[in-house]
């Protein structure tokens, strides 16, 4: 043993000295709130550099939301909108290139692009934010669209997901996020999402994208109405996907914020929460290269700390994110480079630029706009 820890932690301790994975009944004793959180990241820390090394990632990147008029209600969300609502918006093509020239303009490699689901928008308009940010800014690598949109858009063509996946890789998107996960469990996605992609739709869209050689990332939305059993749970039907497919890059677990959601009542989780599931996420998923500790969402403290909770990502530099600012988040709206890597510094780790797909970025000295990349970043089994 490295390390002394809490006796109920002791087998998990000698499975994951041994590479061995862990059960559900592990994830629960995790979950135990008498179990030391600091127990549980010096576990998670041992696995983080196992396959990460001192290694922190960041990237720079915007967000685009071309809509907030959305036909679903989830009782979490703070950003959608009906169409009447004075609040509503739609995105102009123009409007759209213009956010693709200011990003290029500040050095991004990547455009996390989801938005509401509009039910007076075709297919045809999503695909064609794709194919105009495509064509018109090629270096850009265009993440884009959850499963949760893929499902909305075989409903609205009665197609395939394999068809719609490969219509949207032809105009130029290069991976998908991991939003619209939330709990799969329906005992929590009936009381929260009870309308949109379930749980087999969801895994079902991404296995089909591995399957085509898109890259996704996946996520778990907690701190609402789901109990320990539920996110545990869900952590291994995530596993198990890996396992199959092998196509997941990052797992991001994200806080719940109630503010001007219809779960307001409900406390945000504890920073303490959030270490312990971020270490529980790393042992837990023993197949998936990287856990993000989303600054926007964690606040910077807390994911600074998660760098040494398992997190070994902090995703980008962010511009224009308003999921999480509509439902109260008090982050600043960007980060800079420079800000990026003193944190991570201070953290104890070494700072790396990555791409979405996590292949090294070089950037010009002398014009930091200019940028090329090496090769995929190594992560050990
Ligand atoms: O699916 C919505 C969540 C997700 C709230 O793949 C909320 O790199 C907390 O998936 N409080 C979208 N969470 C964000 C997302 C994401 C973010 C950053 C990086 C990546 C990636 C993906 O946000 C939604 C939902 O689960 N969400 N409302 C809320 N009030």
């Amino acid at each position: 043993m490295i390390f002394s820890v809490d006796a109920r932690l002791k087998p998990i301790q000698e499975k994951v000295e041994a590479g061995e994975r862990l059960t559900l009944d592990d994830g629960l004793v995790m979950y135990d709130p008498d179990i030391p959180v600091n127990d549980l990241g010096q576990l998670a820390n041992l696995v983080r550099e196992r396959k990460n090394g001192k290694a922190a990632y960041y990237n720079i990147n915007t967000h685009i939301n071309a809509t907030n008029i959305c036909v679903y209600r989830c009782t979490f969300c703070a950003f959608r909108s009906d169409l009447r609502s004075p609040k509503g918006y739609i995105m102009s093509d123009e409007q759209i290139l213009e956010r693709g020239r200011e990003a290029v303009e500040n050095g991004c490699t990547e455009m996390h692009i989801v938005g509401g689901l509009h039910h007076q928008c075709k297919f045809d308009w999503y695909l064609n934010h794709i194919k105009i940010l495509h064509d018109a800014y090629p270096q850009l690598h265009l993440k884009g669209w959850t499963a949760v949109e893929i499902n909305w858009f075989e409903h609205l063509t009665k197609r395939p997901t394999a068809e719609i996946l490969q219509d949207l890789m032809d105009a130029g998107l290069g991976s998908m996020p991991g939003g619209g996960a939330e709990i799969f469990h329906p005992e929590v996605r009936d009381q929260i999402c009870e309308h949109k992609a379930d749980s087999n739709n969801w895994i079902h869209i991404h296995r089909t994208a591995h399957q085509l050689g898109l890259k996704t990332n996946c996520t778990m939305l907690y701190g609402h109405v789901e109990k320990p059993f539920h996110r545990v749970d869900h952590l291994i039907r995530l596993r198990e996907l890996q396992d199959e497919t092998n196509g997941f890059q990052t797992f991001i677990p994200l806080a719940f914020h109630p503010e001007n959601t219809g779960l307001s009542h409900l406390k945000k989780p504890t920073a303490l929460d959030d270490l312990r599931t971020m270490a529980i996420s790393r042992l837990m998923l023993d197949n998936i290269p990287h856990i993000k500790a989303y600054w926007i969402m964690l606040g910077i403290g807390t994911a600074q700390t998660a760098l040494s909770y398992g997190a070994d990502d902090l995703d980008g530099t962010v511009r224009h994110e308003l999921i999480y600012h509509d439902a109260g988040a008090i982050t600043p709206e960007f980060l800079s480079v420079e800000r990026l890597e003193h944190l991570i510094r201070e953290a104890g780790r070494e700072p790396i630029e990555r791409d979405t797909i996590y292949r090294r970025v070089m950037r010009d000295k002398t014009d930091p706009k200019k940028w090329s990349v090496g090769e995929e970043i190594a992560v050990a089994v």
